[in-house]
């Protein structure tokens, strides 16, 4: 497959100031026919070319006569000879057929659309760019019973009623928007409806569409719509444009969900929420994501991308917009350790890997493989920097500069960084590298105080490591805040300061320290980076008491329980103590509230753990995380049932205290089963019996589902039989077992895929069992090679139904340059079994082949 790359990008040749679509909606056989006034782009002979996937013409017309046609690899080409056209073609094609999920499809008796990046082309041709903005006018007419409503873009005009029982309407979107963000939905739904007016008095209908049977669980998401419109004129001066903003909620989807203009296309699993249902971990995703995509009105829809090597410009912005909503909603603190976690889960292991890339990426051969963590999240890190650099008015600043002098056009990284170097009066030139080279810098801090002088002098180097295709990496900026904290007293021996790292090494010389420095560095997480400063267990654990960051806290105690686990799988021998005394005072520390304490509490994944080594032994690490874990629940079990019994809650309440008890409160459960306690299993039990909440009820699974006792069996019963008509129930249910760390658990996976619940078509059971699967450490690598066998077979039966999810769950396959010899072999046998077979995607292609390498 070809290579599109940055270097050759060119404007359109055509440009389509407006679009008018009448889509004869039927699940068998829709009939798209589109109207495109055509406007050539500067003076050039060449013909216009339409994208096309999978469409073949019934008619094609410029300016109402038969047209000079032919179509090149499914696109449409066509000679024309003025400067202006108008070209009409029509098309069928069959929603009911489509497992891909790109283009038009039916997900439960709905019809919907996902046109990002590349599914436009899959409804009707056209130059499938982002650059390419137009107006759309769109008619969709459809059988009145099955599909009593009928939503698009922009603001309703008009409806009415057909005489074969079938019934239309209309609607025009007067913000010019590129293919992209097209969407059209219809079916048998109902809305949870409410108003909000904007700061300057627009009265807008928001309207949350679901089957009727759902809509008692889209009151979470509707408060989450309005709180975020109200956020973004406050903290961005941003605010809604037309008069209707609709979400749909869908049950097979792609992604997480979708900005399309006025029309957002949700999974369900970011819409539907009760406290029976739903855990607080889904419903603050739901916010996040609700939020996410109402931001992207403007950063995306008002101001879009010049082409697909930009998409952080609006993924990575918009990321860092949604984080700052969701922390202003709770505690700050919490959300940026949750944050940093899953950037380490995430992106780390991607910037280390195969499929590593810059955030601004110089080619692809398919688009949606990079739809990443490293676009997103390091995206997102990125602009936090710029934010950190700017400080938060020069921010602001810049940020109104880019949507005013953007508003209304396809920008590019370059526009925003301008824009910010602009408005914050700041030269980002060498900033720029982090849009340009892939992996993750380290740092080394060594900080060395001589009482004598009273002076401490902090030596800081960085280093970028090799990536596929930049073997040499030129120094970054690297804003670090840090502090020094007196190592025998506690107190703060200096203010927090705001120490710039630009040159390959550094010295900062701190001066009047009679006391010993402990060093607190890269607090808040300011940089993307690792840190390595060599800081003992004592000091770690001192930081991990006394540090006024709660951030710098948690990461101390993060990294005496790292390099206390390091050191046990390397050495076998494990000294437990300082990680059992830090733990312990954190827990007896009555002034932290409970979600700190929870977060701050869990051990470090296996993989992050495995992240460390030079070579990935899962069954060491799994020994070593376990035998700390129950060291940690034997020799705290007091602290554990105190903190287990506290937390305990009369009813249900969403608010950040009592999600924070429902976190500290699974926890402690967890630790009580691992010290082996006599009790654990009924304890559990009697949660999940009791529980009046999906927190708690999944908490107790997630104990039980780990362990052997009669309880476990039971509690999987129950949970299914209770909800086997909830997919999205369900989902956690093979999610649970598939995550379990029990020594059977790849014999339960390989049943599961059987069962009769299980099903590749949708995206999300997919990922419930196969995704959650290979990032279980010790059961996807299980010495046998079975793990991989299994995800492979199930990737070659995904890519026929659905590329793009298939080719989304293969990198766990591509990690095996971190593992022994004969498990690297097992699993590059697999990927060459995948690339062996014909009529592979390109999208598992590109992802295979390059895991290979
Ligand atoms: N911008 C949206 C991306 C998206 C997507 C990408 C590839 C395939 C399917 C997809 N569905 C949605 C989501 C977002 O970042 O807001
Ligand atoms: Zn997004």
């Amino acid at each position: 497959p070809p290579i599109i790359r940055r270097a050759d990008y060119q404007v359109p040749d055509w440009l389509v100031p407006t679009i008018t679509l009448d889509v004869d909606l039927d699940p068998a056989a829709t009939r798209v026919r589109a109207t495109l006034e055509v406007a050539r782009n500067g003076t050039h002979a060449r013909a216009l070319v339409l994208d096309g996937d999978g469409l073949e013409p019934l008619a094609v017309r410029v300016d109402g006569a038969n047209a000079d046609w032919h179509l090149q690899d499914g696109d449409l080409v066509v000679q024309l000879s003025g400067d202006t056209h108008l070209v009409e073609t029509e098309v069928v094609i069959a929603p009911e057929r489509n497992t891909q999920l790109m283009g038009l499809y039916a997900s439960s008796g709905l019809l919907c659309t996902q046109c990002e990046a590349q599914g436009f082309r899959r409804i009707t041709f056209f130059p499938d760019r982002p650059d390419v903005l137009s107006r759309y006018h769109v008619r969709m007419a459809a059988d009145a019973e099955r599909f009593p409503v009928l939503l698009a873009n922009g603001d309703p005009v008009a409806a009415g009623l057909l005489d074969d029982g079938r019934h239309w309407a209309e609607w025009n979107d007067p913000f010019p928007k590129p293919c992209y963000l097209f969407a059209l939905v219809a079916g048998d739904l109902q809305a949870n409806r409410d108003t909000f007016v904007t700061r300057s008095g627009r009265e807008v209908e928001l309207g949350i569409w679901v089957r009727a049977a759902d809509l008692a669980k889209t009151d979470h998401a509707l408060h989450a719509l309005k709180t975020s419109m109200k956020w973004d004129e406050d903290v961005y001066g941003r605010e809604y444009d037309l008069d209707v903003f609709n979400i749909v909620a869908v049950d097979d989807f792609n992604f997480g969900a979708m900005e399309n203009k006025g029309l957002n296309i949700f999974n369900s699993r970011y819409i539907l929420a009760d406290p029976d249902t739903a855990t607080d971990y889904d419903y603050d995703g739901i916010a996040a994501v609700v939020a996410h995509e109402y931001f992207h009105n403007w950063s995306g829809n008002r101001v879009t991308c010049r082409d697909w090597f930009q998409l952080s410009l609006k993924e990575g912005f918009t990321v860092f917009r949604d984080q700052g909503f969701s922390a202003d909603q709770g505690s700050a603190a919490v959300k940026r350790i949750e944050d940093v976690r899953g950037l380490r889960a995430a992106q780390f292991p991607e910037d280390a890997g195969p499929l590593a890339h810059p955030v601004r990426p110089d080619e692809y051969i398919e688009i949606s493989n990079f739809y990443t963590a490293t676009i997103y999240n390091k995206g997102a890190e990125v602009i936090r920097m710029m934010a950190t650099l700017l400080g938060p008015q020069r921010f602001r600043a810049g940020s109104d500069l880019y949507f005013q002098r953007f508003d209304g056009t396809a920008a590019t990284v370059e526009d925003f960084v301008s824009c910010m170097e602009e408005a914050g009066d700041i030269d980002l030139a060498q900033f720029r590298r982090w849009y340009t080279q892939a992996g993750t810098p380290r740092v080394t801090a060594q900080l060395r105080h001589e009482p004598g002088s009273a002076r401490a002098q902090l030596s800081l180097a960085q280093a970028v490591p090799p990536t596929p295709g930049q073997p040499h990496k030129e120094p970054m900026v690297l804003p670090l805040r840090l502090k020094l904290f007196g190592g025998e007293t506690g107190r703060a021996l200096t203010e927090e300061q705001l120490v710039t790292l630009t040159d390959p090494a550094a010295e900062v010389t701190f001066d009047g320290l009679a006391e010993r420095p402990v060093l607190s560095i890269n607090r808040g997480f300011s940089a993307p980076v690792i840190i390595d400063a060599a800081r003992t267990p004592a000091d770690l654990a001192f930081l991990s008491a006394h540090d006024d960051d709660p951030f710098a806290r948690y990461e101390a105690m993060q990294q005496l329980m790292l390099d206390t686990l390091v050191l046990s799988v390397a050495t076998g021998r494990a000294d437990h103590r300082a990680v059992v005394e830090a733990v312990g005072n954190t827990l007896r520390d009555a002034a932290l509230d409970h979600a700190f304490v929870a977060e701050a509490v869990l051990l470090p994944s296996e993989s992050f753990i495995g992240d460390q080594l030079a070579q990935v032994d899962p069954d060491a690490i799994f020994r070593a995380r376990e035998a700390l874990r129950a060291e940690l629940g034997t020799a705290l079990e007091r602290e554990w049932r105190a903190a287990y019994d506290a937390t305990e809650a009369n009813r249900f309440e969403y608010s950040p205290a009592a999600k924070g008890d429902r976190r500290l409160r699974s926890v402690a459960l967890g630790y009580i089963a691992a010290s082996g306690a006599n009790d654990a299993a009924a304890l559990a039990f009697r949660q999940f019996e009791r529980a009046d909440n999906m927190t708690d009820r999944q908490g107790a699974l997630v104990t039980l589902a780990g362990g052997t006792s009669d309880e476990r069996v039971a509690a999987l019963d129950i949970f299914y039989n209770r909800y086997s008509d909830n997919p999205l129930v369900l989902d956690k249910w093979f999610q649970v077992q598939a995550l379990s760390q029990r020594d059977d658990t790849a014999d339960t996976v390989a049943e599961l895929a059987r069962h009769r619940d299980f099903t590749l078509a949708n995206p999300n059971r997919a990922r419930a069992l196969v995704g959650a699967f290979s990032v279980n450490q010790r059961a996807f690598h299980e010495r046998s090679g079975r793990g991989y066998r299994f995800l492979a077979d199930q990737l070659l039966a995904l890519d026929k139904l659905n590329p793009q999810t298939a080719a989304k769950l293969l990198p766990p396959l591509g990690r095996w340059k971190r593992f022994d010899p004969a498990r690297a072999a097992l699993m590059r046998a697999e990927l060459e079994r995948l690339l062996a077979v014909p009529g592979l995607s390109k999208d598992m292609f590109e992802q295979a082949s390059k895991s290979l390498d």
